[in-house]
């Protein structure tokens, strides 16, 4: 039953078909389909097919705004019914994209698999300049900077980050943990960061284990 409903919502995401969508979402809502095994399962691997279509030049950004949209709309709608962890149990990650980048898709997906495992999470949005995510940070008592880049173009506010918290004499108060489809574990190890993940799940580990250790993860 499950199989059949994520490969549906995959196909109304790769067909731009909102209707379809809206209602696979009511249905997997009703089912009590845990809702994290869809957002993985369902929502990621849809839009990671119009990603590879818009790679292939099948599908054009008009396509891909439309698709980002619908999934956003029903990620939130099943986001509700999502149980939170007690908050501020194990501690609280911030998490933005960095300045010139709007994308969303994946920081947002992280963002909420993070609040469903006890982690307080404060989302501060998208193109954010890298004062924007200490000062947030310094505000909300984080433990961990969380930091999202889907361009390489703008992968660089990643090590700007890191170099400006040593600069801000802050290195040592915030674990970072860089993330995206621009960055891999090669580029978070050599800008200095303190985790990275390349998925949801990874997201999660790293996440919770350098919140348990309180240190980083990167050899
Ligand atoms: C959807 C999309 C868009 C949407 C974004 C909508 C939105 N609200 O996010 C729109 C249409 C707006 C868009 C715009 C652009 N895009 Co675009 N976009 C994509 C696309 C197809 C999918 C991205 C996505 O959402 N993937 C699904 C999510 C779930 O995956 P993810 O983001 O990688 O996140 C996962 C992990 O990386 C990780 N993760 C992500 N963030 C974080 C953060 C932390 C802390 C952690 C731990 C983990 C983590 O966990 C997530 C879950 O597994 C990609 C292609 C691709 N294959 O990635 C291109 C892509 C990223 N875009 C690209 C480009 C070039 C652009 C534009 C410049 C296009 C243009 N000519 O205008 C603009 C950029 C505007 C800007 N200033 O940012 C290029 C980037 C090339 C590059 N390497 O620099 C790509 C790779 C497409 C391509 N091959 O050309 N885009």
């Amino acid at each position: 039953m499950s199989e059949e409903l994520f490969s549906g919502i995959q196909n109304a995401i790769v067909e731009l078909n909102e209707q379809a969508l809206s209602d696979l979402t009511g249905e997997v809502l009703a089912a009590g389909v845990n809702p994290v095994k869809v957002i993985e399962e369902a929502y990621t691997v849809g839009i990671q097919r119009v990603g590879k279509l818009f790679e292939d030049g099948d599908y054009f950004l008009p396509e891909l705004i439309a698709a980002a949209e619908m999934v956003k709309d029903s990620v939130d709608r099943l986001q509700k019914t999502i149980p939170k962890g007690s908050i501020k149990d194990k501690g609280v990650f911030l998490i933005g994209t960095v300045a010139g980048d709007i994308h969303d898709i994946g920081k947002n997906l992280v963002a909420t698999m993070l609040s469903t495992q006890g982690i307080k999470v404060i989302d501060i949005g998208v193109d954010c300049p890298v004062d924007k995510f200490i000062d947030r940070a310094l505000e909300e008592e984080a433990d961990i900077i969380g930091a999202s880049c889907l361009l390489t173009m703008t992968a660089p506010e990643q090590k700007k980050l890191v170099d400006r918290l040593r600069e801000r004499g802050l290195r040592d108060r915030f674990k970072v943990i860089v993330g995206g489809a621009a960055v891999d574990h090669t580029w978070a190890r050599d800008i200095g960061s303190d985790g990275y993940a390349a998925d949801l799940k990874e997201a999660v580990d790293v996440a919770l284990s350098m919140l348990a250790a309180g240190k980083g993860q990167l050899a």
